[in-house]
């Protein structure tokens, strides 16, 4: 599937090349999930300004990630390669070499001008952009702190989600100066922990009782990594009560509070005030009713829910900001606009919020592109059904540019797809691998297949850490039939009559490891001995 294109461009007119050169906005969000996209799924928000994007070009609705966390997603999207092989496999240890093939650098070697802006979150330098402004690590919401490409940070006043979406504008007018094509990648924090909304919106979706999931009191029979993991919104340890939810006491502290202190104390005089009235009061009436067990559970889901909401419609808005830049300029014509995700997320699925684990919710992510309203051939429209993956965004940006897809790539290029054509041999399975554990929230490592007919065998083994028989040792197998239960409430891993599935996910989940050169299986025989 993977091709390669002879120099043809040598050889068109003048006129004809500029046509070919077609340049990328590449949008990400940090932890939006299709849950809350409205052209996925309207039980919560509307998202107009996205579905903008799906409306006038595709939706894919079989789209996931290599692994459900910030920076390993993000390598692997830079890079079109699997975490074991671009390296950076977990948030906490990972630093990004920087001097390997990535997509950024093989489009400024065709030709592009590329630019990274907001969060990076890969620790070393970024390498491959012309031009770069990033947060540092996860960055601030309130009048954060950008890294320029000379090492120097400074701070800007406003609402981070709005002062991304300037910079972004601000680059592709400098762009239009040239006759380079450009690849933007910009990169947002939104809709990141801890949720703080932009004070314009403080108020919104306040009316709103959101719909708890069906599986929100989920208590992880037969699945024993769910029910050792640190995500649980029950719980005010995983989920606290000031960080997360807002209901600050003065006379209590969690291990959260300095941070909340520290973002929240980032706000002008004035934003404060308005900030701690309408917080401030919602806390006072919460304390007087004094809630327990499910009822504060359920509580602090609306609470989750609503910022979460609030910090999405300031990300919203900009997408539309930026949709009618695209429009008014004229770069809509030549211009392929995307929108992902790092990785999908819980909202209240399984009783949790964050990622991590292969289950529907977080392996997913929401993917929607729009092609160059010039483009020069058929394009597709409506839902893309076909199996993706976040490795196949550098070749499909490679392909469109024009420039050959090194073969050591294992993403494969997704503009087949967009011009509307179904290649036959498509895959038919995905491969994921998730590696941060011990760590914050406490998901098992894991690596599993999922097939496209819906199955999906996920293997929950033991971590070397484990292995030295500190921590209690898990290594089990779970097994589900998305058909029949979609929510993966039912691990049916060794039940009678499944024996014919689990040979055939065996044979599948080996083949991928084996495509992909992983070398886990063998790193835990050799542990075992
Ligand atoms: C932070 C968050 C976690 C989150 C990770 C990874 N804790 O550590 O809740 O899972 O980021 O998120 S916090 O107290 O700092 O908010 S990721 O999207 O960057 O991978
Ligand atoms: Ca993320």
């Amino acid at each position: 599937m993977k091709k390669t294109y002879l120099p043809l461009l040598a050889a068109l007119p003048l006129a004809a090349q500029a046509q070919q050169r077609w340049n990328v906005v590449y949008i990400m969000t940090d932890d939006h999930t299709a849950q809350m996209m409205s052209c996925y799924d309207k039980s919560h928000v509307q998202t107009p300004n996205l579905d903008r994007i799906a409306n006038d070009g595709v939706r894919f609705v079989n789209s996931f990630v290599a692994n459900s966390l910030s920076g390993p997603s993000r390598a692997c999207m830079i890079t079109g390669k699997h975490s074991h092989k671009n390296g950076f496999t977990n948030n906490e240890h990972g630093v990004f070499d920087g001097s390997q093939q990535t997509m950024p650098k093989l489009l400024q070697q065709a030709g592009y001008s590329t630019a990274l802006i907001g969060k990076w979150h890969l620790v070393s330098t970024p390498t491959g952009f012309d031009h770069y402004e990033i947060i540092p690590g996860q960055g601030e919401y309130y009048n954060p702190t950008f890294i320029t490409m000379d090492g120097k940070t400074h701070r800007e006043e406003g609402y981070l989600t709005n002062l991304l979406t300037d910079k972004a504008i601000n680059w592709m007018n400098e762009q239009q100066k040239t006759d380079k094509p450009f690849a933007l990648f910009l990169h947002e924090k939104a809709c990141h922990r801890d949720w703080l909304p932009e004070i314009k919106y403080l108020r919104e979706y306040e009316d709103v009782t959101f719909k708890m999931p069906d599986n929100f009191n989920d208590t992880w029979e037969g699945r024993q990594a769910a029910a050792d993991q640190e995500m649980s919104i029950a719980s005010n340890t995983d989920m606290t009560m000031d960080y997360d939810i807002k209901m600050f006491d003065p006379n209590v502290r969690t291990h959260l509070t300095g941070t909340y202190l520290g973002y929240v104390g980032r706000l002008n005089t004035r934003d404060r005030a308005i900030y701690d009235q309408f917080y401030d009061s919602l806390a006072i009436d919460f304390r007087s009713r004094n809630l327990k067990g499910q009822a504060l559970k359920e509580f602090k889901f609306q609470r989750f829910m609503r910022d979460y909401a609030k910090v999405l419609k300031t990300f919203d808005d900009n997408v539309g900001r930026l949709l009618d830049y695209l429009d008014e300029t004229g770069l809509s014509e030549n211009t392929l606009v995307v929108y992902t995700s790092d990785q999908g997320f819980y909202m209240g699925e399984h009783g949790w919020f964050d990622k991590r684990f292969m289950y529907e919710e977080s392996f997913s992510t929401p993917l929607v592109m729009r092609m160059p309203t010039k483009y020069n051939k058929p394009v597709a429209k409506g839902d893309i059904t076909e199996m993706v993956q976040n490795i196949d965004y550098a070749p499909t940006f490679l392909d469109l540019a024009g420039a050959p897809i090194p073969a050591d790539i294992q993403g494969v290029s997704l503009l087949p797809l967009l011009e509307g054509q179904h290649p036959k041999n498509w895959r038919k399975s995905l491969y994921y691998h998730y590696y941060e554990y011990p760590a914050e929230h406490k998901v098992r490592r894991h690596y599993g297949v999922r097939t496209a007919d819906g199955w999906k065998l996920v293997h929950f083994y033991p971590s070397e850490e484990e292995m030295g028989g500190r921590a209690q040792i898990i290594d089990q197998w779970e097994m589900y039939d998305l058909n029949s239960d979609p929510t993966e409430m039912h691990n049916i891993y060794g039940k009678p009559g499944t024996e014919k599935q689990l040979k055939r996910l065996k044979k599948e989940l080996l083949k991928l490891q084996k495509q992909y050169d992983d070398p886990i299986e063998s790193q835990l025989s050799a542990r075992k001995k």
